[in-house]
């Protein structure tokens, strides 16, 4: 079957994706260097995040999906069949299968900004799922999105794994999750059993060791995935910063419950972007990654903060991970 696809990308007449630039020029200017993460997942770091998830220390990956492979029959007792799964990110190819053969749905809708990617993981699960109606859009999904038109009448499921909303500082979570309920609401006859629904994996607080070794594995793999970013910096616009002179580092922030990561220089560095200019003092950083981590009363708190009530939730064995089912 065709797979289509929408395109809403912002480019130049350069081809330059200026909500890239915008995020880079302002982040290298402020005092403490920051990027947003969603920059690292251009097509070589979202292969390199997929390479992470394989490694010993990754513990999140494995954890969720071992309560997906447990606990099928009872998303389908409390999810039903029938809906329309619009999951938020192109979907793994492990975790993704699982939740759709537990529950049936009628239509599955990635929802990704990173194109090849989103088209790639898209028809491989087409090919899973020869039956299912697959409608990948490539979409930055922290905005509310118009669903493709076949979907619009169906319940939906929202799918949002991996912990992603970790990534975001709570101001920006509670946007997303607030854009996200306004996507699945569009449409709809939203009542009763119709009512949009969320599933949704969150990491929880665990000792210091674990959570910083999970950001930091021994292979390098994580560290290759922080550096890509300085990469792609370089490659689309027009930067010269020395990555060879970078090196990653992991933290955990206790004050506000998050891994960070960072590239830090390892001597003085100047270096330009898009034709600005830029220096870096020997130890500072840009910050390029938060990974924050929840317990079950802060991961209830920052749900109903963005119009979600928790009515489930389902751990791992070991208790390292959850994943939330939560109603509009
Ligand atoms: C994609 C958000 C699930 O924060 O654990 C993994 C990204 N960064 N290792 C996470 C990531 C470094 C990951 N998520």
């Amino acid at each position: 079957s065709t797979i289509q696809t929408m395109q809403i990308v912002d480019q130049d007449e350069n081809g330059v994706d200026r909500a890239f630039r915008r995020d880079v020029l302002d982040g290298l200017s402020q005092p403490q260097k920051a990027i947003p993460a969603r920059w690292l997942y251009d097509d070589a770091g979202s292969q390199l995040f997929e390479d992470i998830t394989q490694v010993r220390e990754y513990y999140p990956t494995r954890a969720e999906t071992e309560i997906l492979e447990r606990y099928g029959a009872e998303f389908r007792d409390t999810i039903g069949t029938g809906r329309a799964v619009v999951e938020f990110g192109s979907g793994s190819s492990v975790k993704t299968p699982l939740l759709l053969e537990a529950i049936d749905p009628a239509a599955y809708v990635p929802l990704d900004i990173s194109g090849d990617f989103l088209r790639a993981a898209a028809a491989d699960l087409q090919q899973r799922f020869p039956d299912l109606p697959v409608h990948p859009v490539e979409a930055d999904f922290m905005r509310e999105v118009d669903l493709p038109g076949a979907v619009r009448d169906l319940p939906k499921l929202g799918f949002f794994p991996g912990s992603t909303i970790g990534n975001m500082v709570p101001r920006t979570a509670t946007d997303l999750l607030r854009s996200m309920r306004q996507t699945m609401l569009d449409g709809a006859e939203a009542s009763g059993e119709n009512k949009p629904l969320l599933l949704i994996g969150m990491d929880l607080i665990k000792d210091i060791e674990t959570l910083e070794a999970a950001y930091d594995d021994k292979e390098g793999v994580t560290a290759q995935f922080n550096l890509n970013l300085a990469r792609r910096i370089n490659r689309e616009l027009g930067g010269t910063i020395p990555v060879e002179q970078m090196r990653h580092e992991a933290r955990w922030n206790d004050g506000l419950a998050r891994v960070e990561m960072h590239l830090v220089a390892e001597k003085p560095l100047d270096f330009s972007v898009a034709g600005r200019d830029f220096s870096m003092d020997k130890g500072e950083t840009i910050h390029t990654e938060n990974s924050h981590k929840f317990t079950d009363r802060s991961s209830n708190l920052l749900l109903l903060a963005g119009g979600w009530t928790p009515t489930r939730r389902w751990l791992d064995e070991a208790g390292r991970f959850s994943l939330i089912l939560a109603e509009a």
